[in-house]
């Protein structure tokens, strides 16, 4: 087949703090764009699977410490070191459904109250979503929920902070922002909307780069 003849597949981006759905909003889209016969697949970052996800691994679940700094310059390495896979999937058509990415670096490094420019600018370059949908949720709910607390930065007042920056700083008018305090099919019907809507506007159009 002839190579200009396939639409190269969408990034769509999940985002939002802990707790709010997004790996059931992520797995449910997958599905639903499957179904479609479009091909699409799951990624998620961190990569916990490489060996500089397995660093990022073992701070997350508290067994070693490390400079902000230094861990914040290891997530968006995982993120680089996919850069060639995320190109290669979307130049062959397949769709990606991505659970996190620069923005949750930025907000999450930029919460400890480390320069917002700084955090970004280790991102700049990367790919970038085609859509990025944003689930909201109220920080006390979020946090009430099953398993909540289990890993570092899981403290409500820490998430309220990220909350904030996502909102404040980081969202800007192309973001959909989806109310993640209803059930899961809604949400589900909703998202998957958007995406119906922006398969057809989004296909022709270059990757974009973080800038
Ligand atoms: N996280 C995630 C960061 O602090 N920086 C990043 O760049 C990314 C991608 O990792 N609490 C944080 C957010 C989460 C934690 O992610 C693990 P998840 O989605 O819970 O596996
Ligand atoms: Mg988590």
């Amino acid at each position: 087949q002839n190579k200009e003849m396939i639409n190269r597949g969408l990034f769509i981006l999940f985002e939002g703090v802990d707790r709010v759905g997004k790996s059931t909003q992520v797995q449910n889209l997958v599905k639903f764009l499957n179904d479609k016969q479009l091909s699409t697949k799951a990624m998620r970052f961190p990569d916990r699977t490489t060996p500089i996800g397995t660093i990022i691994n073992a701070y997350l679940q508290n067994s070693t410490n490390m400079d902000d700094r230094a861990l914040h310059l290891l997530f968006s390495s995982n993120r680089w070191e996919a850069k060639d896979s995320i190109y290669q999937a979307l130049n062959s058509g397949v769709n990606l459904v991505v659970d996190r990415y620069s923005y949750s670096g930025v907000a999450y490094t930029a919460a400890k109250g480390i320069d917002f420019d700084w955090c970004y600018a280790c991102e700049k370059g990367l790919p970038e979503p085609d859509v990025i949908i944003y689930l909201s949720m109220n920080s006390e709910d979020a946090t009430k929920r099953g398993d909540f607390g289990g890993e570092r930065y899981e403290k409500l007042e820490f998430q309220k902070k990220i909350k904030d920056i996502y909102e404040s700083k980081l969202m800007t008018p192309k973001w959909k922002v989806v109310d993640a305090n209803r059930d899961i099919e809604t949400i589900s019907k909703e998202i998957s909307d958007i995406v119906n809507k922006e398969l057809d506007i989004i296909k022709n159009k270059q990757i974009s780069t973080i800038s």
